[in-house]
């Protein structure tokens, strides 16, 4: 028996109307999942049971070198990076890292997390290692990243590989957070720009190149000892927390990036800086 005319048409919109179904469904589910972060282009509060699932990439060398973690001092997890001297390598070195924003890097940025060194497990030795760095690909030393030396925090940053200027931002406070925000005009001219903040307490502000002549940098965290590949140091492992990392584009704000419940000035009043 022939259909009739409406059921004609029905038909032959079937396909059409399912798959503007199934397109608009998983429309709205990535939309649910994915909320809305203004300027904010990364945040992650390592609440998820996996930290950093939604990072360009990670470097990790055996089972402990990132995982989920109660947030020492309470309210929370945090993410756990742990690093042994004798962890298989990783592309060339020991490393425990995740690659945060690659492509999404623009020439203006805001980065921002709280780190946790924990006293029993990451203690002060001479020999350095990076806990944070912006890296050119195929260019070798960073052109900018924080470092841990001798119980300091240290930024390191310039436009020559050779010539890089070392900055002290303040000790390696143990079992307690700091919340470090860094804000930077990529550039490998005069038009840079780096300013960092520390517990809401500015620690940089630095004119000029801080980064090589190139593309632009991605942006790195964790812990990347390049020593323990060749030699061993006075110890054998570090470990590091770091929770409420943050990243936002030219639009963001002190504010907005930063990586606490409060805004900086109240916080600033509220608790007693360690500088
Ligand atoms: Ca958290």
């Amino acid at each position: 028996m022939p259909l009739p005319q409406d059921y004609k048409l029905l038909y032959a919109l079937l396909p059409i109307l399912l798959s503007a179904f199934i397109i608009t469904s998983v429309y709205q589910d990535q939309h649910k999942r994915k909320p809305a972060l203004g300027n904010l282009i990364f945040a992650d509060d390592m609440e998820s049971r996996r930290p950093f699932s939604e990072a360009h990439r990670l470097e990790l060398g055996a089972p402990h070198s990132l995982t989920s973690a109660s947030r020492p001092g309470g309210g929370g997890k945090a993410a756990r990076f742990e690093l042994r001297q004798n962890d298989p390598d990783v592309k060339g070195s020991r490393r425990a890292e995740v690659t945060v924003v690659k492509d999404e890097v623009e020439k203006e940025m805001w980065y921002a997390y709280d780190v946790y060194f924990p006293a029993a497990d990451f203690v002060d030795e001479d020999d350095d290692e990076v806990i944070n760095q912006w890296y050119q690909s195929g260019l070798g030393t960073p052109s900018a990243s924080i470092r841990s030396k001798a119980g300091r925090l240290q930024f390191r940053v310039g436009g020559d590989a050779d010539a890089r200027e070392k900055i002290d931002i303040g000790p390696v406070a143990k079992d307690t957070w700091l919340r470090i925000v860094v804000h930077m005009v990529h550039a490998s001219g005069s038009e840079g720009l780096t300013q960092a903040w520390v517990n809401g307490k500015m620690v940089v502000d630095r004119k000029g190149a801080n980064m090589y002549p190139g593309d632009l940098p991605k942006w790195k965290v964790g812990i990347y000892k390049s020593g323990w590949a060749s030699e061993t140091t006075t110890t054998n492992k570090r470990v590091l927390f770091l929770d409420n990392v943050r990243v936002g584009n030219a639009s963001a704000s002190l504010a907005e990036i930063y990586t606490g419940p409060t805004p900086p000035a109240q916080q600033a009043a509220q608790q007693e800086s360690p500088y």
